[in-house]
């Protein structure tokens, strides 16, 4: 293509068809070879593909959500003839596992994908230097990608456990660190060593040491996280706005300007910060072993995404939980009978294919449940995709049945089990969890009667649903019946919704669900 040079996914190994989760180019950019110019993550590995040289972005190609493999063209620089030239991907494995007792760390090749038998090819550090977490310590290289393995705490290097030529795969030990509470504090509150560019810390970062293990966890790529140790930002305090809760360059950047990013949601280990300018107590540092034999086990990755997302939509959100209840005797007759009928087609109806109905009536009837906000406007969807959350050995994930006011309810129950089966082996993709516009929680499997479900960000309501009991109800306090009765609860956003809408909205769905006929209503 004359006048524009098209700059394509280098060869990434056996990645393919990987989703780009972040763009860092627009078009009129201007950036310098090594500028990143895309993130992208597999199951395995965040990869950022930088530029493989200087020029002026003229178009991207690609966007968030995009599944790319090796040659496609993320963008176009404005250049003198048809050129093309492949970017080098930078892999930035997860930090590297350490095994330590207090004040010693093995540090570990991370989990990099399928490389294996890598051979190293740099080694940057020596015994007796102090690392920083980030800091590069050796360098891989297969046939197909260069990987720096950063340091994942502070310390000072001990030990070098290998050599320039040795071959890798993940778990090979790499050195030994000095570490431990006094290391990394003491590293941390160090100013940075003279070959830093750094400029002063920003008052943010004065503010306190930078916790270095959260600084380790945190969501981000090699690049967003050289920016924030530049600008002296504590990565475990910010909040990250890209897809999972990802850190991109902005949420550093307004962290750093004191702005509106609120404390990073931790998955357990660590918490605290400011929410909304308003500073938390630290998170207790407690060594539990102290009070008994204790052990510990690193929250799986799709819990770490769940609980980013959940802390987040938990601190951002303005919640509010209305109960109600649903006569569902008639409900509970019908779906009997129904799969008697059904049974030699193999169809078996649960509660839920039903609730999937009851909601796409009371959506329609109340279209700002079935809306998002998008700064000060609400954008209203005009399909109905209902998400259903499920309990996996993984964690909770929530799959979305689309176009659910055109399927029948049968149709609803097979395609709930098909994806709750490959949510539970792990076998589910991510556009099966996307474009949700309403989600139901359902513990009516399990037991209790309230709770309050959190909503899944940018829906706006979602309900939650209990085990249904027998209750005694009476109409005017002297004749009394026994009624099958399902708990509702029903989280909205208060910036959207408000407390009567959302009483009626919950009548509504009661109301259907005690009468199915009202759907055609
Ligand atoms: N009241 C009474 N019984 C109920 C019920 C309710 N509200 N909901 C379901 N049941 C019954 C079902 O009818 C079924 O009974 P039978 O086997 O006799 O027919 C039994 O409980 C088990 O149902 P199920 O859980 O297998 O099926 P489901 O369609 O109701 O739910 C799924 C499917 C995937 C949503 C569910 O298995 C699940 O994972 N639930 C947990 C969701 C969750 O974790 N929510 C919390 C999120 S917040 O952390």
């Amino acid at each position: 293509m004359s006048g524009l040079i098209d700059i394509k996914v280098p060869d990434i190994g056996d990645f393919k068809d990987v989703p780009v989760i972040e763009v860092f180019v627009k078009p009129g950019d201007r950036v310098k070879a090594e500028d990143p110019l895309v993130a992208l993550e597999s199951d395995k590995a965040t990869m950022e593909v930088p530029s493989p040289r200087e020029g002026v972005v003229k178009s991207v190609v690609v966007k968030i959500g995009d599944k790319v493999s090796e040659g496609t063209v993320i963008v176009q620089f404005e250049g003198a003839g048809a050129e093309q030239a492949e970017a080098r991907p930078v892999v930035s494995a997860p930090p590297s596992p350490v095994s330590a007792p207090a004040g010693v760390a093995e540090v570990r090749v991370p989990d990099i994908g399928d490389f294996k038998d890598v051979p190293v090819i740099e080694i940057f550090v020596k015994p007796g230097d102090s690392v920083k977490a980030e800091d590069p310590l050796i360098a891989l290289e297969s046939d197909k990608a260069t990987m720096e393995v950063p340091a994942p705490l502070s310390g000072t290097v001990r030990e070098i456990k290998l050599k320039i030529g040795d071959k890798v795969s993940e778990g090979a030990v790499i050195l030994v660190l000095a570490t431990g509470e006094g290391a990394a504090a003491a590293s941390a509150a160090a100013t940075p060593t003279p070959a830093s560019t750094a400029p002063a810390a920003s008052p943010v970062a004065q503010a306190g040491a930078v916790d270095e293990k959260a600084f380790a966890l945190a969501y981000a790529g090699p690049a967003v996280r050289k920016l924030a140790r530049e600008l002296g930002v504590d990565l475990g305090k910010v909040t990250g706005s890209g897809n999972h809760g990802r850190i991109q360059r902005e949420d550093v950047e307004a962290f750093a300007k004191g702005g509106a990013a609120p404390s990073k949601p931790q998955a357990a280990s660590a918490g605290g910060g400011g929410v909304g300018g308003i500073d938390l107590l630290p998170w207790p540092k407690i060594d539990f072993a102290k009070f008994g034999p204790v052990d510990r086990k690193e929250l799986g990755r799709i819990k770490k995404i769940s609980a980013a997302n959940l802390h987040r939509n938990w601190v951002v959100i303005p919640h509010v939980t209305t109960h109600d209840e649903a006569d569902i005797t008639e409900l509970e007759q019908f779906r009997v009978k129904m799969n008697k009928e059904l049974e030699k087609s193999g169809v078996k109806l649960s509660l839920l294919p039903f609730m999937v109905k009851a909601a796409v009536a009371a959506l329609k009837k109340f279209p700002e449940f079935n809306a998002s906000l998008d700064g000060d406007t609400l954008v209203y969807k005009n399909y109905w995709h209902i998400g259903f959350a499920a309990d996996t050995p993984n964690g909770l994930m929530v799959p979305v049945i689309r176009d659910a006011d055109k399927k029948s309810i049968p149709d609803i129950a097979n395609e709930m089990n098909a994806l709750a089966k490959l949510a539970r082996e792990g076998k589910i993709k991510p556009d099966q969890m996307q474009g949700g516009t309403f989600s139901i929680s359902s513990l009516g499997g399990i037991g209790g009667i309230y709770f309050t479900p959190i909503i899944n960000a940018p829906e706006v309501a979602i309900m939650g649903v209990c085990k249904g009991y027998w209750k005694q109800h009476s109409a005017d306090g002297k004749t009394w019946t026994s009624r099958l009765t399902l708990p509702l609860s029903l989280s909205w956003d208060h910036r959207v919704i408000d407390g009567a809408a959302a009483a009626r909205f919950n009548v509504h769905f009661a109301n259907v669900l005690a009468d199915l006929r009202r759907v055609l209503f």
